[in-house]
């Protein structure tokens, strides 16, 4: 750990004896997973090199564009425009969210039945360990489900800079109108933020800056259509979460270069499981780093996971931005379109999600799929039952998991797991 960064975090306002433990503890979980990983792309060392300067490195870089006037903003959700932050000279970043931390101050705030990633996001805020959300000059909060809107209440009383968007909760005329003018007033608040007037020029070269990276993660989703899969879906997932926070130009060139290693690899017939490995569908809550308990225990079993119905995975990246508008307005039409199309169990009702999962598992060649619900979040998990029915109905088993962040339940999972493997076989 260098002197640099230990005086940047210093800097951030960081409890550096209680950051130094949750390096560890994520460096730990790093190695026994990742690390141990049989047959990997060599082309992966990226991800390595990304996790060990995760604090580091990307902070460093945070802190030099806000030296040169840009500005952070940190977000939690995947309905935040990113094309929008870009255009207005701003970098988004998601926050940490994916390990308890500070458990106990955490229940002085929250009720005990919240689900693990609110616990999380405050946990981390409580503990002062994210070096994201302290360095981040504006903090965007969401109206999606219950326990995020009154987490960011009490969050906005912890930060000096939130902001919280409104959004819809029915995918109907006036929805979109609703986000509609939520992203205007974003726009706004953005360009208050910077100082920064958006352009149409601004906004196309935002979001063609976001959509390279899109481009880059589906090209990567779709090499894992081959069999034997090419990738983990551990290191697919890792791609997934790096999205959130990572420089975009280097996450595009990065993710091209793996997926030019795994294209020869597909050629050669290679895969890091054998070809009768049986092939998982992720579908469900989102898993941010470092929450990568449940794909563990399915890799660890022999499964692949070859794709993540989520929005740390198809459901915030699958679709691109339309480029073509010529004024500022006819782009954010395009913006909007884009987040409109997002289907988020916070919307009502939400046939399009069930249809995507359907979808996706057909594309990805999926003998079952795992739907990964949050204890306590009701969203997924009321439309988890759904979602199993409508996969049912299709001749495609289906195992609903229910869990959080701890570790205390991993036996248990790990025996389910097998038995659902068992069954695919
Ligand atoms: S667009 S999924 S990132 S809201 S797990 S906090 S839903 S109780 S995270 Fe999400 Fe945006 Fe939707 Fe995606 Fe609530 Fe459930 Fe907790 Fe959740």
């Amino acid at each position: 750990m260098s002197d640099e960064n230990r005086r940047m975090w210093s800097e951030l306002g960081l409890n550096l004896r209680a950051h130094d433990q949750l390096l560890s503890v994520l460096s730990n979980a790093y190695q026994d997973i990742y690390l141990s990983q049989q047959n990997r792309p060599e082309s992966t060392s990226y991800f390595d090199d990304v996790m060990s300067e995760i604090h580091g490195q990307r902070i460093q870089e945070l802190m030099r564009e806000k030296q040169q006037g840009r500005k952070i903003v940190g977000s939690y959700c995947v309905f935040v425009p990113e094309e929008i932050v870009q255009a207005a000279n701003a970098t988004l970043v998601g926050l940490c969210s994916g390990a308890d931390f500070a458990e106990e101050e955490v229940e002085k705030y929250l009720p005990r039945n919240t689900c693990s990633l609110i616990k999380s996001s405050l946990g981390f805020k409580l503990g002062r360990v994210c070096p994201f959300l302290e360095g981040s000059d504006m903090i965007v909060g969401e109206n999606t489900c219950d326990g995020k809107k009154k987490f960011y209440e009490t969050l906005s009383d912890l930060v000096p800079n939130m902001y919280v968007m409104d959004l819809p909760q029915m995918k109907s005329q006036q929805g979109r109108q609703m986000l509609r003018s939520e992203f205007y007033r974003f726009l706004e608040a953005m360009q208050d933020l910077t100082g920064f007037q958006v352009d149409a020029t601004a906004l196309r070269n935002g979001i063609r800056m976001v959509n390279e990276k899109r481009k880059a993660i589906h090209r990567l989703q779709s090499l894992r259509t081959a069999d034997p899969a090419p990738i983990s879906g551990l290191d697919a997932l890792l791609a997934n979460q790096i999205f959130l926070y990572e420089d975009p130009r280097r996450f595009a060139r990065e993710v091209h270069k793996i997926c030019d290693e795994l294209e020869q690899r597909i050629e050669r017939g290679e895969g890091v499981f054998p070809a009768n490995a049986p092939r998982i569908l992720v579908s469900g809550c989102p898993m941010a780093v470092p929450n990568w308990k449940v794909p563990h225990i399915v890799e660890s079993a022999g499964a692949v996971i070859v794709g993540e119905e989520s929005c740390v995975g198809e459901r915030g990246n699958r679709n691109t931005t339309e480029e073509e508008g010529e004024s500022l307005e006819e782009l954010m039409e395009a913006v909007v379109d884009r987040y409109f199309g997002i289907d988020c169990a916070i919307f009502t009702p939400n046939p399009d999600r069930t249809e995507h999962i359907l979808d996706m598992a057909k594309r990805y060649r999926a003998d079952g799929v795992i739907h990964y619900g949050l204890q306590f979040c009701q969203p997924y998990l009321m439309e988890s039952f759904g979602v199993e029915k409508s996969l049912e109905d299709k001749g495609i088993p289906v195992l609903r998991l229910e869990t959080d962040y701890s570790q205390e339940d991993s036996g248990q999972l790990q025996t389910r797991v097998e038995a659902f493997l068992e069954l695919l076989k």
